[in-house]
């Protein structure tokens, strides 16, 4: 029933929703815009300097072992310097200065990817982490979304995205790396975060601190998608939840339910903040974040008992019968 294949796979399934979904490498070193690009750059001057110590360390205890090796019969102590000023020197001021170049280089890396304003036409997002999925609220705009992230692209013009960043409960880390550094998410406490997308496509990302047993099962989708589809995605997600009075039945259960107490559908009763908005649930091609995606059968398993797919997470089951279950499903499934 789940059973992801491979990282393809669930990518292939995110971005199936736009047309333009370009399948993305979710790998740092395929930067899409000037933050990721330059953690790049400090990445390899880190690595490259690093490199270098280790091949002259290596270097030299290859020397040592072939040059000062014990010979049989020989018990002479091998030649040794003691005392040596320009030696003692040299092995104190390079390794300084090699940190201090560490230190500038990194600084002024995270002086410029952690900007407290947000840069000029930036779309700005307030992404809340919650064990274990990811809450995005559009603030004015009048969208919570989640798990998906959708953002405008302009032809020949990179999309700014700056987000606040904000916790539900424990620390996690929103990390998607070809737009961005990671940056941690705390409770009580705000942090920014600068990306950058130069081009429309569909890049994932996750959860990258660990923070209890469904981490690896927070998937981030950000979607950056041309302008008219943007506003299109957006002016459906701002309706309040479609009525179908042919899904009545399940609707008044649902809304009987104690589902209501953590999930909110706009224009209803339903009104809990503690779990993903349902307004728009089928919006979205993967549910519990990517553990499965959004089908007919996998819904209803969901509802069942959403333990047996993302055991541990923060939804019981609701001990709902098959039948009550398809009933509340098949009115989740009008939710366009
Ligand atoms: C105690 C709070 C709670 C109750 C009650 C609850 N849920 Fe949930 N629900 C959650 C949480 C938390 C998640 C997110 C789980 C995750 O991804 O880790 C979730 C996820 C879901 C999802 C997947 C949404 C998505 O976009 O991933 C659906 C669908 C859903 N719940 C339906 C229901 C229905 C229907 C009921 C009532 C029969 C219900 N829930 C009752 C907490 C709750
Ligand atoms: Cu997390």
């Amino acid at each position: 029933m789940n059973g992801w294949n491979s990282l393809r796979d669930i990518i292939a399934v995110v971005s199936g929703a736009n047309s333009h979904g370009s399948i993305q490498r979710p790998s740092m070193f395929d930067p899409a815009g000037e933050p990721a690009a330059l953690v790049l750059d400090i990445t390899w001057l880190l690595v490259g300097i690093c490199g270098a110590i280790g091949v002259v360390v290596l270097a030299i205890i290859a020397f040592s072992l072939a040059r000062c090796r014990a010979i049989p019969g020989d018990d002479r102590e091998p030649a040794q310097v003691y005392g040596s000023n320009p030696i003692e020197l040299a092995w104190t001021v390079i390794p300084l200065l090699i940190v201090f170049v560490l230190f500038m280089v990194s600084a002024r890396g995270i002086f410029e990817l952690e900007r407290t304003t947000p840069p000029e036409g930036a779309i700005e997002v307030t992404v809340v982490g919650h064990r274990w999925w990811w809450e995005f609220d559009y603030g004015d705009l009048g969208v919570i979304t989640a798990g998906e992230l959708h953002v405008p692209y302009d032809e020949g013009k990179p999309t700014d995205i700056y987000l606040t960043l904000e916790s539900a409960d424990v620390a996690h880390s929103f990390w998607v790396p070809q737009l961005g550094p990671k940056m941690d998410v705390i409770p009580d406490r705000i942090n920014h975060l600068w990306l950058q997308a130069n081009r429309p496509g569909t890049f994932v990302g996750q959860c990258a601190e660990y923070c209890g047993n469904q981490h690896a099962n927070m998937l981030i989708t950000v979607v950056v998608e041309p302008r008219k589809d943007f506003e299109k995605w957006l002016s459906n997600q701002q309706r309040p939840a479609v009525e179908d009075p042919s899904v009545a039945e399940g609707r008044r259960l649902f809304l009987r339910t104690s589902c209501i107490n953590c999930h909110t559908v706009r224009g209803t009763v339903a009104n809990g903040t503690f779990a993903p908005d349902l307004t728009h649930l089928m919006s979205r091609n993967v549910i519990g974040s990517g553990v499965v995606r959004n089908t007919h059968d996998n819904l209803r398993e969901w509802v069942w008992d959403p333990q047996n797919i993302k055991p541990g997470c923060e939804m019981p089951s609701m001990k709902l019968t098959r039948e009550e279950v398809d009933l509340v499903c098949d009115y989740l499934e009008t939710l366009k």
